[in-house]
């Protein structure tokens, strides 16, 4: 018996509740720039946002190429912290990294 079915076989609509919204998610952009090293991009993937190395090489990359690239989707609230921090240490270090926030 398929799960949208009853022990009678009559198949049931799923039903979808409008109150009930996919939550908004947010992209991390990471933008390429002329002066950070590519070393410390990588160091900032795999510290702020957990990548492995070769993911954090992959997103760096594709930055530094294409003048932006995609380096996670999250809520708001995750994606402002984790980029808060990642480009106050950025600051600390003297680089220019750049990062934005975008609605997906
Ligand atoms: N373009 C930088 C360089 O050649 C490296 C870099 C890559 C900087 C990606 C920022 O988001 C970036 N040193």
């Amino acid at each position: 018996m398929a799960s949208d079915e009853d022990q009678l076989g009559t198949i049931t609509k799923p039903k979808v509740d409008p109150k009930i919204k996919k939550p908004t998610l947010f992209k991390v952009i990471l933008h390429n720039d002329d002066f950070t090293p590519r070393d410390f991009v990588i160091e900032v993937l795999k510290k702020f946002f957990n990548k492995n190395s070769d993911s954090a090489s992959m997103i760096m990359y594709a930055a530094h190429r294409n003048g932006h690239s995609l380096v996670d989707v999250l809520s708001l609230e995750v994606a402002e912290m984790k980029t808060t921090k990642a480009l106050s240490y950025a600051r600390k270090h003297l680089y220019p990294l750049n990062m934005s926030i975008e609605e997906e």
